[in-house]
């Protein structure tokens, strides 16, 4: 590369943001009411547009997504074994591990990267009280064949759904599979408060359960009557998600041209391999991840991902490592009993993916991908 780099490094994402203008005048009654956070009146108005949007009965909010998978694991009363997968940002690991319930981990279906519903049943023990699935990059994950197992054995099925807001699968909203969907609404995230998540089910117990967690376990006044924390969501976050939620359909619409432009550039490349489209799925084209088979293309991902750092693009290796291959966890478990977890966490890259991203540096991006790889 010779060329200078003039124009600001290209991120992996960038936080869709409402019209400035357009969130001080929704912040603006914050300041005559003086009610900051404790579920106040922006933070019930998202509640209720989030319940009708996810079609579900039933949406706590949170001050992120990862308290949110915690605080619902605690709700449903969980001890033992919970099967979940290592491939997925570490948090999913995390909240396992914090509520003292034991992930054993399952392998992946190598095209969608979420869990293989065909190696679940084997890991099933006398211990075993949940399954927590990863609808990874907005994949979403073999619902019907979970669901089946966990009727049969009983189990509990509680998804991380932080990368799938809005999707549908079958024509339903994912909000409505399992008992429960966690969503981050997180600053990266395609639908953000910020920081921010939410727990959408149609069961009122654990919807009411969850609630009081997240506020110290205060039922009302003076009765206090579960162990609970601090997870509530402010004013100021529900006040971004109210300005976001309006702009949400426009912003997937420009985020599906970016995806296009992509697989316009990379499908059918021997060594490259993309995500699959299900019809079944309405996608929010969260991220645009891209396996990089090194033994046909002569170079790595690393290889690919340092060739683009030179021209100031930041892709990202989620998820790599695998959350069992941490320092926090390699002790414990052994990643190679996830082989194919592993291998595509060695060889993926999720490339820059936002509503605003220019088409043209799309086409820039897969023409130094192109030229590196030939
Ligand atoms: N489960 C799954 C499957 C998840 O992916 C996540 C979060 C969770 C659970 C937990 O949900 P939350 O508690 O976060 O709600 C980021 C996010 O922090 C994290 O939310 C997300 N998953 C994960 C996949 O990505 P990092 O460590 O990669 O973030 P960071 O700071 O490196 O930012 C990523 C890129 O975004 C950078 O290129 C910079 C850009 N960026 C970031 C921020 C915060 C901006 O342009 N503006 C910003 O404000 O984890």
């Amino acid at each position: 590369m010779d060329k200078e780099i003039t124009r600001e490094p290209i991120l992996v994402t960038r936080p869709s943001m409402p019209p400035k203008e357009e969130f001080i005048s929704e912040i603006d009654s914050i300041w005559k009411n003086a009610w900051l956070t404790n579920m106040g009146v922006k933070h019930n108005a998202l509640m209720e547009a989030l319940t009708e949007r996810f079609q579900v009965k039933y949406t706590a909010l949170f001050t992120n997504g990862h308290l949110a998978l915690e605080m619902a694991l605690q709700a449903m009363n969980l001890t033992g074994e919970v099967i979940t997968t290592p491939y997925t940002f570490v948090s999913t690991t995390h909240a396992i591990v914090r509520s003292g319930l034991t992930p054993v981990f399952c392998d992946i279906d190598p095209d969608t990267y979420t869990i293989d519903v065909e190696k679940i049943e084997k890991l099933i023990t006398p211990n075993t009280c949940a399954i927590v699935p990863v609808h990874v990059y907005g994949n979403i994950c073999d619902a019907d064949g979970i669901q089946k197992i966990a009727d049969q054995y009983g189990l509990k099925v509680l998804y991380d759904a932080a990368h799938a807001f809005n999707e549908t699968y079958n024509g339903i909203n994912v909000a409505a599979l399992g008992d429960a969907s966690m969503f981050s609404f997180h600053a990266t995230k395609v639908f953000n408060t910020i920081e921010g998540g939410a727990i959408a089910t149609n069961h009122k117990k654990l919807f009411d359960t969850v609630s009081k967690i997240k506020n110290f376990g205060i039922e009302y006044g003076e009765t206090v009557n579960e162990i609970g924390g601090n997870a509530k969501m402010n004013e100021f976050q529900a006040a971004m998600g109210i300005c976001n939620l309006k702009h949400l359909d426009e912003e997937i619409r420009k985020r599906e041209k970016v995806v296009q432009r992509y697989r316009e550039h990379l499908e059918n490349r021997p060594g490259i391999k993309l995500c699959p489209q299900p019809k079944n799925v309405k996608s929010n084209y969260a991220y645009f991840p891209v396996v990089f088979e090194a033994q046909t293309l002569g170079i790595d991902r690393n290889g690919i991902s340092g060739i683009l750092e030179k021209h100031g693009i930041y892709s990202r290796k989620y998820f790599y490592p695998i959350t069992t291959d941490f320092d926090c966890y390699k002790h414990l478990y052994d990643s190679s009993e996830t082989p194919i977890a592993k291998q595509i966490g060695n060889s993926i890259l999720t490339l820059p993916l936002y509503a605003d991203l220019p088409l043209e540096t799309v086409d820039e991006i897969c023409n130094i991908i192109v030229r590196a790889i030939k």
